[in-house]
């Protein structure tokens, strides 16, 4: 047995001091901090967000709907920077209730239409355009399943491991314990799915394997929270030949570049998308 080092009150109270990367805009409130109206654009969607694994999951569906030809899929990508509390202004709250990037805003319907929520963005986009969701219904069922185990998976990998790994004000050893081990579990069943399959599905790329990616595939490739030696990673096999063969796609080049600041001059990143030339 070890030795408590805090006792919860009776009742929880507020301490905004209590250190650690996102103190300053984490609340235990909802709703609007300030007033302020979102940019709009020239193009259908109107996506508002950020290049984290969540942010890129649109962008890199995006990029894809267009290069299958899809001139509807054109988009404007708007910066919210949840550092500065963007995400807290009134004309975001409007299209996102719950404060977090991804939110898009399909300005092609009458009304418009407001989709937060990463995996609902994903599945609007792919019926809106009849793409990379099969239509099938137990290979639909295929692909919901992957794509909801992300949705599920991801938190215990960002918000648990990488929160307490690489985040957190001090380093506790039960927390980094309990979500590493159930990050390589995850990572485990990954690995085994894609052992004898080509994409998480089977043969054919889909929109979960561009949400799984997003997250997992960036771990292996990209050495996330500096962990890559720690975790392991390179014990997955099978997650890192399929993430690298997705990572080539020239869509999931694009998308990965989108509402991010260039780290240096050799980094091809873009704040903000509003043409394809942008990219070019
Ligand atoms: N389940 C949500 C999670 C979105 C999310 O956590 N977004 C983070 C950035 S990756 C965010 O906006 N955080 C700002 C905040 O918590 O205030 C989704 O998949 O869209």
């Amino acid at each position: 047995m070890t030795k408590d080092t805090y006792t919860p009150p009776e009742v929880w109270e507020w301490d905004n001091q209590s250190g650690g990367k996102f103190t300053n805009i984490n609340r235990p409130i909802s709703g609007a901090t300030h007033e302020k109206d979102l940019p709009r654009g020239k193009h259908p969607l109107q996506l508002y967000s950020l290049g984290t694994p969540n942010g890129m999951k649109v962008t890199i569906l995006l990029e894809e709907l267009l290069a299958l030809g899809h001139a509807g899929a054109e988009y404007d990508a708007f910066l919210i920077n949840i550092g500065e509390g963007d995400q807290f202004g009134s004309g975001f709250v409007s299209v996102n209730p719950n404060s977090k990037i991804p939110a898009l805003l399909d300005v092609s319907t009458q009304p418009p239409t407001r989709i937060f929520e990463s995996g609902a963005i994903m599945v609007y986009l792919a019926e809106k355009f009849g793409e990379l969701l099969p239509t099938e219904a137990s290979a639909r069922a295929e692909c919901m399943s992957w794509l909801f185990w992300q949705m599920g998976s991801a938190p215990y990998l960002g918000g648990g491991f990488g929160h307490f790994y690489a985040y957190a004000p001090e380093k506790f050893e039960y927390p980094i314990n309990r979500f590493a081990m159930e990050v390589k579990r995850q990572l485990d069943v990954l690995d085994k799915n894609l052992e004898s399959r080509k994409f998480l599905c089977g043969d054919d790329y889909n929109i979960s394997d561009i949400a799984v990616c997003s997250w997992y595939g960036m771990l292996v490739l990209k050495n996330a929270y500096n962990a890559a030696k720690f975790l392991d990673v390179a014990s997955y096999k099978n997650v890192i030949r399929w993430a690298e063969e997705i990572a080539e796609r020239p869509a999931f080049k694009r998308g990965t570049r989108v509402n991010r600041a260039p780290s240096g001059p050799e980094d091809s990143a873009i704040i903000e998308r509003h043409d394809s030339s942008d990219l070019d």
